[in-house]
């Protein structure tokens, strides 16, 4: 059998998509609370602060913060081995430059974690899952600044110290590299909690935006291992592996290069602890040069992860000879002739998974949890309240297979979560319609429904998954 005895299979959320609890116990603004709903094709606005008479789906999101007993109950129906979840910023730190911790805000995550031991669930802790206060945004354009270095050093300690015999597994920041498509203001302000205003170098402010939030990362790791040795801090990063569209070497080049800048340079840093000279050459190429510190080199070094993250969704192909950019990152990217995309255009390409552990493995040698997977689909509910999601469990039995081949050639994968176990808010569109559980949650695009849970199909298939630890798929 391949996957080992204590693989961790389970689920994953994150605060900002699932919670809700807008206002409550204190807690501050995110980032998020500011994003309007969109839908595919229809970005998702950056309001000034919230705005009387727009709609924000995160606020209420499927309100786990009141229901997170009764969900985590069916997670645990379900046999999960772990969840990963993250803990909302805003709710420790409500502005995020406070020298003292909301009470409160600490308190519910007390309780959400001690929710989890009743089952044996293994906590996957994210400290930043698009959830930097908003306070920082409007006061140092987030991680403009080091300053807010500083406020998330000082969130991070916080929890460590605060959960330190709860929590084993963290990740730092999730999908780090989403901010790589600077024509997209969404992902520079929820992975940096910052703006580009009127900036005409767009690179530049995202490279020292993220210069910064290496650091942190670097930081939370060391001061994770100070306070428990036995911690396992890892990074996430959104693998998107990029694909050559034909044996042209000019293709082959172009893929590789795309490869550094979206993928490979953010695991260099996080695994290796030093920038690659091939990001050094694109620095100087384009212009861009990034404010350091002289002790900036040892903290990256000093702050290198013990685990890679990475949350896998598509894959990617480029061509030298096209001038499209699908993907908004300015790769010259085209569609994938042999393979399905699903509704919202994401390329589904199980092998590709297989594909980039290997890689993983054989540039850093280190374990891999796959701290996202999923399906994102219209599900329908028949007359008699039934889902079939066949399509979900098909598309995660492939992945899974490709999973389970990739650990026979060696890589030393630590679990998988596959996201949204519960239908949470759509990141992107801000949609509910856009869904990923194993169980339903009855609230549509507006916000309007009951907000009762249900199982779908996939709900008992992926409970046999996991009895069998992935020997019946
Ligand atoms: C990742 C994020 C998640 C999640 C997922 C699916 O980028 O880490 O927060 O939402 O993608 O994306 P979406 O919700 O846009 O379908």
């Amino acid at each position: 059998m391949a996957f080992k005895k204590d693989f961790l299979w389970g689920g994953a959320i994150a605060a900002h998509q699932v919670e809700g609890g807008y206002g409550k116990d204190g807690k501050g603004l995110g980032v998020c609370d500011v994003l309007t709903a969109g839908a595919h094709g229809i970005p998702r606005r950056i309001t000034d602060g919230v705005i009387e008479g727009e709609y924000y789906p995160n606020h209420e999101a499927i309100r786990f913060f009141e229901y997170y007993k009764e969900d985590i109950a069916l997670f645990a129906e379900m046999g999960f081995k772990c969840l990963r979840t993250s803990i909302n910023w805003p709710r420790i730190f409500p502005n995020g430059d406070e020298l003292e911790p909301n009470e409160a805000g600490l308190q519910f995550y007390d309780h959400l974690l001690d929710e989890m031991a009743k089952y044996n669930m293994e906590p996957v802790i994210t400290l930043s899952h698009f959830e930097i206060p908003y306070g920082l945004y409007k006061k140092y354009n987030g991680f403009e600044s080091r300053e807010t270095i500083d406020c998330f050093v000082r969130f991070v300690k916080t929890c460590f110290e605060r959960y330190k015999d709860k929590v084993t597994y963290w990740l730092t920041i999730n999908e780090i590299n989403n901010q790589i498509a600077t024509d997209m203001d969404l992902f520079l302000l929820t992975n940096s909690g910052a703006s580009y205003k009127d900036c005409t170098n767009r690179k530049q402010l995202m490279y020292q935006c993220l210069h910064h939030d290496f650091l942190a990362s670097a930081l939370a790791v060391k001061v994770g291992h100070e306070i428990n040795p036995n911690f396992k801090i890892g990074c996430c990063v959104a693998y998107m592996p990029i694909y050559p569209a034909t044996c042209n070497p000019d293709d082959i080049v172009l893929a590789q290069k795309d490869n550094q800048l979206v993928n490979y340079s953010f695991f260099d840093v996080h695994c290796r602890g030093t920038y690659p000279e091939y990001l050094k050459k694109y620095w100087k190429e384009n212009d861009i040069e990034i404010s350091m510190h002289p002790e900036d080199e040892k903290i990256l070094m000093d702050g290198k992860v013990d685990y890679i993250g990475i949350t896998y969704y598509y894959s990617m192909v480029v061509s030298a000879t096209s001038t499209s950019d699908l993907s908004g990152m300015g790769i010259n990217d085209i569609e994938n002739p042999y393979i399905p995309m699903t509704k919202w255009n994401w390329a589904i390409d199980p092998k590709g998974l297989r594909y980039s552990l290997i890689d993983l493995k054989d540039r850093y040698e280190l374990p891999v949890f796959i701290a996202e997977i999923g399906l994102g689909a219209v599900d329908t509910v028949e007359e008699d309240g039934s889902i079939h999601d066949a399509y979900r469990i098909d598309f995660l039995r492939e992945h899974f297979k490709e999973t389970e081949k990739a650990i026979e050639e060696g890589v030393d994968v630590l679990g998988l979560t596959v996201w949204g176990c519960i239908d949470p808010i759509s990141f992107t569109t801000g949609e509910m319609k856009k869904r990923y559980g194993f169980i339903y949650v009855d609230r549509n695009n507006d916000g309007t429904g009951s907000y009762a849970r249900s199982k779908k199909l996939s709900f008992d298939w992926y409970k046999r998954v996991i009895e069998t630890n992935g020997e019946e798929l």
